[in-house]
């Protein structure tokens, strides 16, 4: 079903991303700074009497009164917390990615971070839990740098581009009960096909003020969300954070917590989606990666590609009739081990559900 609402609304980011940071979701990773005020030393005290007995003590509170302005700022400082606030306050500062310099926004408000070249392990090891057949470990070079989207295409994004607010989660979707009360602009957009996809791409690049910034977009290729989602990280792994992880739980990533991976512990998952950014970001600055909503890829699904796939930039097999795309990520709904960086998952291109969203990347111009 296809809601065809406008949503009408203003550009907010900087509001939209102040309540993001106070979302109930990801507290843990939310900056917790506290501020100390600097007590001024009293002044020392008029007077005018003018006994020479009293220069001494005067000149004795002056000295004290320095030292004590002295001290509580030497304290103040000692009060501050570790870690400052990079850019804004939207972002955990303690999680504050490597490559956050390279961030750009678009004239739609899309924010994009540069991702570099390089190699790693595509798909997992034959010792990695719960793994599929189809995730053969295999090295991979991304030869050109490309940029990403720091977050899932939100609903704010999509509606301003497409014309139309598809969401489940939204106040115009029949999930709207679960979202009560709660502002979903900065929600992911869900109930998107890889067709939708892909005209959002198309109408993004044909904006007038993109085409004249020189930049085109496109769905990712399943090889570059793999290497993205990994954040630079050489070593195998299914989670990728500012470090690696060998376990994911509900406070770590938008999904059904009931059935977390590893030794993580058991947390409920929210049963939705949540605003982008909720939880720690990876080594790339890239959020959601392992969970929110699971992200559509440019390439067909093959099931053994690996096995027969290029080394440089694989694009994907051939399309034939009936071709399903590849889906990438967990989302809200789906368990632990689906929400491994090289699990993979697939579904017919005309099709979407509201666990399904998708993230752009912008290649980068030639020299
Ligand atoms: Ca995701
Ligand atoms: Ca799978």
């Amino acid at each position: 079903m296809q809601l065809t609402c406008r949503t009408g609304v203003e550009p907010t980011w900087r509001a939209a991303d102040s309540s993001r940071s106070m979302g109930t979701v990801g507290m843990s990773h939310a900056f917790g700074g506290s501020f100390m005020s600097n007590p001024r030393p009293p002044a020392p005290g008029n007077s005018a009497w003018r006994g020479a007995l009293l220069w001494p003590l005067l000149a004795a509170l002056l000295v004290g009164g320095v030292l004590v302005a002295w001290l509580t700022r030497e304290h103040g400082h000692d009060a501050e917390p570790a870690v400052q606030p990079t850019e804004s306050s939207t972002s955990p500062p303690a999680e504050a990615p490597p490559a956050a310099a390279e961030a750009i926004t678009n004239s739609i408000g899309l924010k994009l971070v540069l991702i570099p070249p390089g190699r790693f392990l595509m798909g997992s090891p034959a010792a990695e839990p719960e793994r599929g057949e189809d995730e053969l470990q295999h090295e991979v070079a991304i030869t050109r740098p490309f940029r990403m989207g720091v977050y899932e295409v939100t609903q704010e994004e999509y509606a301003r581009v497409m014309g139309r607010n598809p969401s489940w989660f939204a106040p115009t979707g029949n999930g709207r009960d679960r979202v009560e009360k709660q502002d979903t602009r900065r929600f992911p957009v869900e109930q998107v096909s890889w067709q939708d996809a892909e005209q959002f791409c198309r109408k993004l690049s044909d904006l007038e003020a993109e085409k004249a910034a020189g930049r085109t977009y496109r769905l990712p290729t399943e090889a570059e969300w793999e290497y993205a989602c990994r954040g630079g990280a050489t070593a195998a792994g299914p989670f990728f954070f500012r470090k690696p992880s060998a376990a994911l739980s509900a406070a770590q990533a938008n999904f059904n917590g009931s059935f977390p991976y590893g030794d993580a512990a058991e947390i409920a998952g929210l049963g939705r989606t949540a605003a982008v950014g909720s939880y720690a970001p990876n080594g790339f600055g890239l959020y959601d990666l392992h969970g929110n909503v699971s992200e559509w890829c440019q390439d067909v699904y093959g099931k053994d590609y690996y096995r027969e796939s290029p080394k440089e930039d694989p694009p994907g097999p051939k399309a034939v009739a009936g071709s399903g795309r590849v889906l990438r990520g967990g989302g809200w709904l789906n368990f632990g081990d689906n929400c491994r960086a090289a699990d993979r998952d697939w579904l017919v291109p005309r099709q979407g559900n509201n666990g399904i969203g998708f993230r752009v990347v912008s290649p980068m111009p030639s020299p």
